[in-house]
């Protein structure tokens, strides 16, 4: 595990704004899988309910111009990086006001707007899509990068070496960020992969592979603001692996207990990201009542995201086409015209989301 010999103290006001996302990660989750259970969400829900300190630590360290891609366990990437929360819960229950319009859902979330290019529901689709996004600001001399995150499942995926490969090969600026949280639905990442270490896949392609406690907040935001300035700077890829655990299961229809015993998920309970960073604050004097405060307003936003979707409409039927295809790829889907063996709905290529 690299330990980062003197990271740049977080200022307390950041550490405690950062705790407030964190607390509405937590608190969202658990009002998500709620109203999964009574059915206002459907589909798929993946929480990621003890990994809230990878996913606010990162965010941070990204700024504005760099991009975002992520896999599907996506609601705390989502809500770190400023997706109204009201947004993120319209999505979870399909109405038209939710930041893909209804149409995605818990796995397909995204924010172009905020250099957020999708969550992904194909194990390593995510890849060659942020792998892509990385060559294009090359071409267009942007000074940005992108930070993709995948779990440890994903990296056996053959998408992963070919772009590892390419990321290295290209000199692209992109941080691969592995989040390990031990298990790929039910196995675990010993069963899974023949170097369980996952960072140092990595050095086989050359590049930077670090392993990092996804559990401490400020381990993980300079470890990847290093790597992401590394990226801006010299266009060099590079592997974060992040040493986390989900508390839940695989998603709300797993109980998560089939192949790991309570007194694992408890023993990770004890060394809880959010009550770590409590404890950084109280011991820099900030007074219990604030730090509560942080908690209660993470609840009312919660609350009030709940509110808002409740209210929002579902997306018209007859504008079910709209939003799905870019402009320009009518030729790729001409098959699919009415008429046509391949489907009868008419498709919509120039209306919705943007380009
Ligand atoms: C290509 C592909 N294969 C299988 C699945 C089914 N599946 C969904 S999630 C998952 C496990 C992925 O685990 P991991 O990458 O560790 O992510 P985590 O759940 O830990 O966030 C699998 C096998 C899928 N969605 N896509």
């Amino acid at each position: 595990m690299t330990v980062h010999a003197s990271p740049a103290e977080i200022e307390t006001d950041q550490l405690l704004g950062m705790l407030e996302r964190m607390y509405l990660i937590r608190r969202f989750e658990t009002e998500a899988e709620r109203q999964y259970k009574q059915a206002k969400i459907g589909g798929y829900c993946h929480l990621s309910s003890g990994q809230e300190a990878t996913c606010v630590g990162t965010m941070d360290a990204m700024t504005d111009d760099d991009l975002l891609v992520t896999g599907y366990r996506s609601h705390g990437f989502a809500l770190a990086r400023h997706v109204p929360a009201t947004e993120v819960m319209a999505e979870l229950f399909g109405r038209v006001d939710g930041c893909a319009r209804g149409r995605g859902g818990s796995m397909h979330l995204l924010d172009p707007d905020l250099g957020y290019y999708g969550g992904w529901g194909i194990v390593g689709g995510q890849l060659p899509v942020a792998t892509g996004l990385a060559l294009a600001l090359v071409r267009q001399e942007r000074p940005a990068a992108v930070l993709c995150e995948l779990g440890d499942g994903a990296v056996n995926m053959g998408a992963w070496h070919e772009s590892l490969n390419l990321a290295s090969l290209w000199d692209l600026p992109i941080v691969y960020l592995v989040v390990n949280n031990i298990y790929g639905m039910g196995t675990s990442v010993e069963r899974a992969s023949a170097e369980p270490e996952l960072f140092r896949r990595a050095h086989a392609h050359r590049m930077v592979g670090e392993r990092i406690d996804g559990d401490d907040i400020e381990e993980v935001h300079a470890a990847t603001s290093e790597l992401l300035q590394t990226a801006r700077d010299r266009h060099r890829p590079a592997v974060l692996e992040a040493l986390t655990y989900r508390y839940r299961g695989h998603s709300v229809a797993d109980a998560g207990l089939s192949y790991r015993d309570r007194d694992e998920i408890k023993e990770h309970q004890e060394r809880d990201p959010i009550k770590r960073v409590r404890s950084v604050l109280s011991e820099r004097g900030v007074e219990d009542e604030q730090l509560d405060a942080a908690d209660e307003r993470a609840q009312e936003q919660v609350a009030e995201a709940v509110e808002f979707a409740d209210a929002s409409p579902e997306p018209p039927l007859d504008q079910l086409a709209y939003g799905m295809y870019a402009k320009g790829s009518d030729k790729q889907f001409a098959r699919m015209r009415p008429g046509s063996p391949f489907g009868e709905r008419e498709l919509v290529f120039d209306a919705g989301l943007g380009d």
